[in-house]
């Protein structure tokens, strides 16, 4: 069976953006690959953060996997920082990456401007090679964003297995044709994100009715009135028209014939229902599952057993190869 694996930074909400790229597609892959989802703890220590809220996050977040459908009998839901080898392959790819290389990635250009910028925001896309690296994965289900990231590990897959001897397996990335990159309701010029500044960016899975009727009532659209998919022309309302089509399982082609003649207060109504009626068991099931943490712990511990077998039998091989193993 093929070995999908990926996972979501344990950095604040988990947002429509994050399920339709990401979740949806692990969902999926749990029936048909030996599944490996996890929350990269590490990750979220390239920017500032407070281990309260990281703490929280952690269990946030699992519980959202849950909610979200991730079956733990069928994945392995684990937490990074309690498989200490992805560290230490991290730095052995660190060792193996050239440093303008880690300055070409896209998402260091954009948050690493300044110089109060963190070395390991520079390096987590070597700590996320080891990550898929590590357990010889076949796909990696990712938004857009990650897309670069996933092509380093295959550099340096690539890379290692030329310079030490075949050791890890060739990754692929997954990324879906509609909906690799849901915008943001504020500014559909840049991607959904939960470091958004404003909560108006996103529609979290776990937002009340209420409040998701507000959000998409103010996204942001243009002044044409009708409804249509022309991403580069009217980001605004293309990007809703995804979000529509992600959720019924529609093409954008289908929601946009169905909304034929109609204005932005009808798409925009029936859109607030949709998301209402699929976020709703979602947010029954999260807010269950949130109240009790030992549960999620449990969840975490276990599979953390199960990738620790796989990742200290692979760093075993590694070890060999590079002339460490005494
Ligand atoms: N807007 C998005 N559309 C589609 N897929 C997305 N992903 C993230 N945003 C979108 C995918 O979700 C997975 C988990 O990503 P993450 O945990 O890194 O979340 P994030 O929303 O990217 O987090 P931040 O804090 O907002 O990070 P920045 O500021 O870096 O964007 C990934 O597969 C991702 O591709």
């Amino acid at each position: 069976m093929p070995r999908s694996l990926s996972a979501i930074q344990p950095t604040g909400i988990v947002h429509i953006g994050n399920y339709i790229g990401a979740i949806s597609q692990f969902v999926k892959l749990q029936h048909e690959t030996e599944a490996f989802y996890f929350l990269v703890d590490y990750h979220a220590m390239t920017v500032p953060f407070e281990p309260r809220e990281l703490h929280d996050h952690l269990l946030n977040a699992t519980a959202i996997y849950l909610a979200a459908g991730l079956d733990p009998k069928k994945a392995t839901i684990f937490q990074q920082s309690q498989v200490h080898e992805h560290t230490e392959l991290g730095w052995i790819l660190m060792c193996l990456t050239r440093l303008g290389e880690a300055e070409r990635m896209t998402q260091f250009k954009d948050k690493g401007k300044n110089t109060s910028a963190s070395v390991g925001l520079l390096s987590y896309p070597m700590l996320m090679a080891a990550d898929i690296l590590l357990y010889d994965t076949d796909y990696v289900p990712v938004g857009e964003d990650q897309k670069q990231h996933v092509e380093l590990a295959r550099d340096l897959a690539e890379r290692f297995n030329k310079m030490f001897g075949e050791t890890f397996a060739m990754p692929t990335p997954l990324i879906k044709k509609t909906g690799a990159r849901i915008m943001g309701l504020d500014d559909p010029t840049t991607k959904m994100s939960k470091s958004a500044g404003s909560p108006k960016n996103y529609i979290a899975l776990t937002d009340d009715e209420g409040t998701v009727r507000k959000k998409i009532a103010a996204a942001v659209t243009d002044s044409e009135g009708t409804i249509d998919f022309a991403p580069a022309k009217r980001p605004g309302v293309s990007n809703l028209v995804t979000i529509m089509a992600e959720i019924t399982g529609m093409t954008p082609k289908e929601v946009v014939q169905s909304f034929d003649g109609k204005g932005y207060k009808e798409f925009k109504g029936t859109l607030a229902d949709t998301l209402v009626e699929f976020l709703q068991p979602i947010r029954e099931k999260y807010l269950a599952l949130r109240a009790d943490p030992a549960h999620l712990v449990g969840v975490l511990r276990d599979g953390s057993a199960r990738a620790k077998e796989l990742a200290e039998k692979k760093m075993g091989a590694v070890r060999e190869v590079l002339g460490i193993r005494l």
